[in-house]
């Protein structure tokens, strides 16, 4: 399948921000919660991610990044009553509660699979590509991205002739939506017309729920959000997720499956119904292939434990195809030995270990890190020029975060007044290095 100059896949990278860390604040997310505590360190976190985007990029693939979000979010904060200088209400919130605290600090929206839902231009009923900002409501250090993340899309994809930006849905309970970390696109060809598989983990109108986690994507999301996306009806497919896998720690169905072109890859236990599933894509795309991985190869837990299906599945420019996947998973034999095969039986062309273990360490894989967003090069160029990756970007990128980042933060660093001072200062001048324009950033506009 060699890509057409058209419409390609650009992946949209999530750059971390200075005050990455270790909170514990995702029940259900086993990495998140095993490193609660933990040191982090943020320079090599940020560094890890500007190391796989410069590769893909030298692959040949357009590349784009997503400025972090302003943390502290002290309007969120200033919103709980917490009042006076900007040092003042983080120390009033962290005497008030640590945890709290974190929640408006996490880097989380590094992980920019979780930012929007997208869909192209080739398949929406105007003819524009929309992308509809995920509500994230399941966490509430996650929720707080939504608005900051309207924000910052609109800005980027400003052309209303080309793009829709939506805002994210209500925030209700009843309509829990986690962005493209729970979408698949499969299509022929990535500029022909493709089909759009919805993963959801709760239904309020039935089917199984998991027991020991709850599930963060209900089916009213994904249906609100094929809609508001303007999907046309019918390239839209909805599967609800095993809740065994939620139950295991699969908390997004990116963890336990991927997608690209033809071909679906994940695990057995991923849906409720996989016949249903395949039955589904293969009526709609010709040729799809179905890769499944038994659960006597690969249990669960390995699958969980080394992210094998968080790996980014590319079609490179030569028609070739490449899993990009964690260095966790060629450390685990199972999963080693099943990638092989898949070489060995020309599935892929090419398997590529790379080192995140920073991110890894909070549940974020490289498919977590990056929205996949297929785009036109009439679209590409009506885009904020400041998202786009270059060479010269990513050497500039990597002194900022040279100069900014921390080496290391433990949880009580979080109060520091210093750290808001350096994290401001480096967004600051984040947006000088990207061209982002003034007013940006919350605190830039005063
Ligand atoms: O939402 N971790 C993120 C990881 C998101 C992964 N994204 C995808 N699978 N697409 C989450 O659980 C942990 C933060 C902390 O514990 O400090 C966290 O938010």
């Amino acid at each position: 399948m060699v890509q057409t100059d058209a419409a390609r896949e650009a992946n949209l990278d999530g750059l971390v921000g200075p005050t990455h860390n270790y909170a514990g604040l995702s029940e259900g997310n086993l990495a998140s919660e095993r490193h609660a505590r933990g040191i982090s360190r943020p320079r090599a976190a940020a560094l890890q991610g500007l190391r796989k985007a410069r590769l893909l990029m030298e692959l040949g693939l357009p590349q784009g990044l997503l400025p972090p979000l302003q943390r502290p979010d002290l309007a969120g904060l200033r919103a709980l009553g917490f009042s006076g200088s900007d040092s003042a209400v983080v120390e009033a919130a962290w005497r008030s509660s640590p945890a709290l605290l974190a929640r408006y600090m996490s880097a989380s929206s590094m992980w920019t699979a979780n930012a929007a839902t997208v869909v192209p231009s080739s398949e929406s009923l105007d003819g524009r590509l929309h992308l509809v900002v995920a509500n994230l409501v399941a966490k509430p250090h996650r929720a707080i991205e939504a608005d900051q993340t309207f924000e910052a899309l609109s800005r980027l994809f400003a052309d209303p002739n080309h793009f829709a930006v939506h805002r994210a849905l209500p925030h209700h309970a009843t309509l829990g939506d986690e962005g493209a970390a729970n979408h698949t696109r499969l299509a022929g060809e990535h500029g022909a017309p493709g089909l759009h598989l919805f993963v959801y983990g709760t239904d309020e109108h039935g089917g199984p729920t998991p027991r020991r986690f709850a599930a963060r994507q209900t089916r009213l999301a994904s249906e609100s959000v094929a809609r508001l996306g303007a999907l046309e009806p019918a390239r839209a497919l909805f599967a609800q997720q095993h809740p065994a896998a939620i139950d295991a720690g699969v908390f997004h169905n990116d963890v336990i499956c991927v997608g690209n072109g033809r071909l679906l890859f994940h695990h057995e236990q991923a849906f409720v119904d996989t016949a249903a599933v395949h039955r589904a894509v293969a009526a709609q795309l010709p040729g799809a292939q179905f890769e499944v991985v038994p659960a006597g190869e690969v249990s669960l837990a390995a699958a969980v434990q080394s992210y094998l299906f968080n790996a980014q599945l590319l079609t490179l420019p030569t028609g070739a195809t490449m899993l990009l996947a964690p260095e966790e998973c060629r450390e685990e034999p199972a999963v080693r030995r099943y990638l092989e095969g898949m070489v060995a039986r020309g599935l892929l062309d090419e398997v590529r270990y790379l080192d995140l273990r920073e991110s890894m360490r909070n549940g974020g894989g490289p498919a977590c890190l990056r929205l996949r967003v297929v785009m036109t090069a009439a679209e590409r160029a009506a885009t904020a020029p400041g998202l786009w990756l270059t060479p010269e970007r990513c050497d500039a990128l990597e002194g900022w975060v040279s100069r900014h980042h921390r080496e290391a933060l433990s949880p009580e660093d979080l109060r520091d007044p210093l750290l808001l001072q350096e994290s401001f200062a480096a967004l600051d001048a984040l947006t000088v290095l990207l061209g982002l324009g003034g007013g940006f950033y919350p605190f830039q506009r005063g």
